[in-house]
């Protein structure tokens, strides 16, 4: 006979579990044995269903580097006995924590699978029980006795992604997600419909996991925009400390060609800073040398952010740092997809 999957459940808060306070109107998160009450569903799972609450619950806006070391000591305590985890996380952030906890879990071969909702469980019109539910059926898929995804995945509205490649594009809308660099790679209609080959490789022999919960923050992102002036630059540039700097560029990798914007990158680079150029483009790729805009950061060797997103750039320089890493390496691993965040 078929053995059931058993999944763990960790509640972190977010929208999902959360109550309107009746005084001041606003939604405040609710604890995790509310929230299963309010899914009664869930015993109809054909699985094992364990539960790990964050002690308080929290908006996802109060996420940080201390609670995914939570998130990743709870997978690290529970992984042996467990087939998949689901994480119920606020949807603001759940990009930037699907990241991070894509590199915090190296040689990950059970599913990670991020979810939560735009409207709280207890809300009529609410989208939290089609995420929750299909996130737990899909971390308990499994072929020939091993788990189906082996990754870290977002699951919303229909949807599961690579965590690692999402950004929050809705405030408003049930598709709350986007990933367009990588396609879904499953899909849940009538049937839940598998893209094999999205997802990641399965390595022949399965390594231990290893857990890294040291993710060093002395990294700043700074967003092109027309107008933006010396001033503004310098001041972040001469940030002390500051180790990495994620330019968020313009197109394929494109920026102002004034000298005191140029100069200022290359001398702060001169000073060992590490520079990432990422496209403020949720599509697309970073492509040094197709247009003049970007000949002299390729020429400065900038670090290329190719298709990487924002929030997965930050999660990889926190984690590479927090390895460290030497700054001789730093720019050749960078650009060497670990996760597959970038191609
Ligand atoms: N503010 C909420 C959070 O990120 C939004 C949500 O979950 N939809 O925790």
């Amino acid at each position: 006979m078929k053995r059931k999957s058993n999944i763990l459940l960790i509640y972190t808060g977010g929208t999902i579990g959360m109550v309107k306070d009746y005084k001041t109107g606003a939604l405040k998160a609710f604890n995790f044995e509310e929230l299963v009450k309010n899914i009664p569903e869930l015993k109809q799972l054909d699985c094992n269903l364990r539960g790990v609450s964050f002690e308080k619950p929290i908006d996802s806006s109060n996420m940080n580097p201390t609670y995914w070391a939570l998130i990743a000591s709870i997978i690290e305590e529970h992984y042996e006995d467990n087939d998949g985890f689901v994480v119920l996380h606020g949807s603001d952030t759940m990009s930037y924590s699907a990241s991070a906890l894509s590199f915090m879990l190296e040689h990950l071969s059970k599913p990670v699978i991020f979810t939560g909702s735009q409207l709280p469980i207890g809300d009529l019109r609410t989208d939290a029980k089609e995420n929750l539910i299909t996130s737990i059926e899909i971390a308990a898929l499994r072929e020939n006795g091993k788990p189906v995804v082996q990754e870290v995945g977002l699951y919303f509205e229909y949807k599961l992604y690579r965590g690692n490649r999402t950004t929050k594009i809705n405030a408003e809308h049930f598709e709350a997600f986007a990933s367009l660099n990588h396609p879904p790679l499953v899909e849940s209609g009538v049937h839940l419909k598998v893209h094999e080959n999205y997802l990641l490789q399965k390595p022949a022999k399965r390594k231990k996991m290893l857990v890294h919960k040291k993710m060093d923050n002395r990294v700043a992102v700074l967003k092109l925009f027309p107008g933006l002036n010396q001033k503004v630059l310098q001041s972040m540039l001469n940030i002390p400390d500051l180790r990495v700097l994620i330019l968020e560029t313009y197109g394929a990798g494109n920026a102002p060609m004034d000298e005191w914007f140029l100069n200022g990158l290359k001398s702060a680079k001169k000073n060992g800073l590490h520079i990432i150029n990422v496209t403020q483009c949720s599509g697309g790729s970073v492509f040094m040398g197709h247009y003049e805009t970007s000949e002299k950061l390729k020429e400065m060797q900038l670090v290329n952010g190719k298709d990487i997103t924002t929030e997965a750039a930050l999660a990889k320089a926190m984690y590479l740092l927090g390895t460290g890493i030497s700054d001789k390496l730093f720019k050749t691993i960078f650009e060497t997809p670990l996760r597959g965040e970038m191609v």
